[in-house]
């Protein structure tokens, strides 16, 4: 159909020329796709339109799924998948015990837990720069952690151990850290919230 206006007053004026109940039925089906357009500021349902707005908030990034096995790496990088100065993965989820490998994949980073962001009673680190080191976690809740260089681009990462017990405290701590950085004001939230 090269002009669906055209078309529409065609088939109208048939409507009313034939005036037949089984024509004006026809017809009514024929038109109908054109009738069913969506407006702008009408329920529509679902819209292609609609989906990337809901992606870009943080709230709706998908939650991160349990990662397999008792060993995870983690690289240091200078830039990765959620922009520049960046932990990958920086979202993931283990099992108490389990041992994380951070590797020096770029040089100039490390990785150290931040103060007050790691569940109670459970023990620190801080690696050394271009180095690796492994870390393992017995006790449950949620760790942050930061490379010392990099914490006001924040070059964060988040884990959780089994369940994300110290959650509240985690997220009170992170909103007041939110200030230091001057750089990916919102990627820690952005983190916490997949988990
Ligand atoms: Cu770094």
């Amino acid at each position: 159909m090269k002009n669906p206006k055209i078309f529409l007053l065609l088939s109208l004026s048939l409507v009313f020329s034939l005036g037949a109940s089984e024509a004006n039925k026809a017809i009514e089906k024929r038109i109908a796709p054109v009738g069913s357009i969506c407006l702008e500021g009408q329920d529509c349902g679902s819209t292609p339109a609609a989906a990337p707005m809901q992606m870009a908030t943080s709230s709706n990034l998908p939650k991160i799924e349990l990662s397999e096995g008792s060993e995870h790496t983690i690289k240091m990088l200078n830039s990765g998948k959620d922009g520049t100065m960046v932990f990958e993965p920086a979202v993931i989820k283990v099992s108490v015990g389990d041992t994380i490998h951070f590797k020096a994949t770029d040089l100039s980073h490390n990785s150290a837990s931040m103060a007050g962001m790691i569940p109670s009673g459970a023990d620190s680190w801080a690696g050394m720069l271009s180095q690796d080191i492994s870390v393992t976690l017995d006790k449950e809740g949620v760790y942050v952690y930061q490379c010392d260089p990099h914490v006001m681009m924040a070059m964060v990462g988040v884990i959780q151990v089994g369940g994300a017990v110290n959650m509240a405290e985690v997220q009170e701590a992170a909103t007041q850290q939110k200030s230091s950085f001057i750089m990916n004001g919102t990627r820690l939230e952005s983190y916490l919230s997949q988990l």
